[in-house]
């Protein structure tokens, strides 16, 4: 239906993907109480060296939305999750010290090293606005509907995991996506159709990478 938003409408296109990426095994293990703690320090450890990766990206992020933004409170948006992403590294550190988590000698994992590339090939100045806002609405869309999926009506998520949940699941952070989502789909509906195809392809690509972020807790490598 033409009248649809874009990311509306690849959310139902990708149903199955995107569903994959939200309700994986280790955050339901989350939701369900039956996570293995050991998967949970895993999870941490990586997810400390993407977000470290990540914050480059927002960056140049940043420096797109300030050179080729239609709408000024875009770069305020960006800048909120940055500064959001400061509070995340810290946030890191603590929980990692309060779980016996060493992260020096966290060593990361060949899906982080692939994503962590992808993300830096997509500072690159050549990669347009368009496409980079929609890559980073994508990647904390998954986290942001898995892990307030742990919160939500039936949870059993064990209290000391509340945290965690609660850092992405919130309702704060579940606005700031729609807000990203909103800037995502205004631009896509001005683009031309080129665009509109490199940044569905975009989506489902960093959809399959947060897959195999995920796997990475089952620490079979
Ligand atoms: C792998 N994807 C991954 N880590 C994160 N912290 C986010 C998304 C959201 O910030």
């Amino acid at each position: 239906k033409k009248e649809m938003l874009m990311i509306e409408k690849w959310l139902n296109q990708h149903n199955e993907l995107y569903t994959t990426a939200t309700r994986h095994p280790f955050t339901l293990s989350i939701r369900d109480g039956s996570v293995d703690l050991s998967a949970f320090k895993r999870w941490l450890g990586q997810d400390y060296i993407f977000v470290r990766a990540f914050v480059p990206f927002a960056a140049s992020l940043l420096l797109k939305a300030w050179k080729e933004s239609d709408d000024d409170s875009d770069i305020e948006v960006i800048l909120g999750g940055i500064a959001a992403l400061n509070d995340e590294v810290s946030w890191f550190k603590r929980e990692a010290s309060k779980w016996g988590v060493l992260l020096s000698s966290t060593v990361p994992q060949k899906a982080n090293l692939e994503y962590c590339r992808f993300l830096e090939s997509l500072t690159s100045p050549e990669v347009e606005y368009t496409i980079a806002v929609t890559a980073f609405w994508a990647i904390e869309a998954v986290y942001q509907e898995s892990y307030a999926h742990c919160l939500a009506d039936g949870s059993k998520t064990p209290e000391e995991l509340k945290e965690t949940c609660q850092r992405w699941g919130n309702d704060g952070f579940g606005q700031y996506c729609r807000t990203l989502q909103n800037i995502a789909n205004r631009r896509l509906e001005k683009s031309r159709e080129d665009i509109v195809s490199k940044a569905e392809a975009m989506v489902i690509r960093i959809l399959e990478y947060e897959v195999e972020f995920w796997n990475m807790s089952r620490g079979e490598t």
